[in-house]
């Protein structure tokens, strides 16, 4: 190959691959822009996803507290709370209503595991978590876990981690 056809076939292959590549990509993007205008996103962030209540006597009742926020632009739906241990119990505090007591599955009524909230975007929940050893009475680091589910496709399910130290 000469020097000019050489060229000639870099100057074409350049050509063809801005005449495919950037009409796809502007228009993949003006329809990602409007899709997400007109139906928005649920966005959870968290406070923290675990707590140290740290020191505690097995008569003790110690309650750590998370916050919930929806930064995203779209209401963020918050459901199926539950406990790992019947020992444990969580209550959620929206801007507009108190949750029923959650605790493990098989402890719950049928409308207490189904309830279900939203909070609206800039919202924010607080989410306490209260851990009563005496109910199930275990000594040395102890762990708890408290579960919901979310309608943010980042956080579909989301684990909260108590630990404490039971003396
Ligand atoms: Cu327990």
């Amino acid at each position: 190959m000469t020097r000019i056809t050489a060229t000639i076939v870099v100057i074409v292959l350049a050509a063809t691959a801005i005449v495919w590549l950037w009409p796809r990509s502007e228009s993949e993007k003006v329809q990602g822009q409007s899709t997400q205008n007109e139906s928005g996103q649920p966005r959870l962030e968290l406070s923290a996803t675990s707590a140290d209540l740290g020191e505690m006597g097995v008569q003790d009742e110690k309650t750590a507290t998370f916050t919930l926020k929806n930064t995203g632009t779209k209401a963020l739906e918050l459901k199926q709370f539950s406990t790992s241990c019947n020992c444990t119990f969580a209550q959620l505090k929206t801007p507009s209503q108190t949750s029923p007591m959650f605790n493990m599955m098989m402890h719950m009524s049928a409308a207490d595991m189904n309830w279900k909230t939203e909070l609206n975007p800039g919202e924010e929940a607080t989410l306490s978590v209260i851990y009563k050893p005496s109910l199930m009475p275990v000594y040395g680091p102890v762990q708890r876990f408290v579960t919901f589910e979310t309608d943010d496709p980042e956080h579909k399910k989301v684990e909260l981690t108590i630990n404490a130290q039971v003396k």
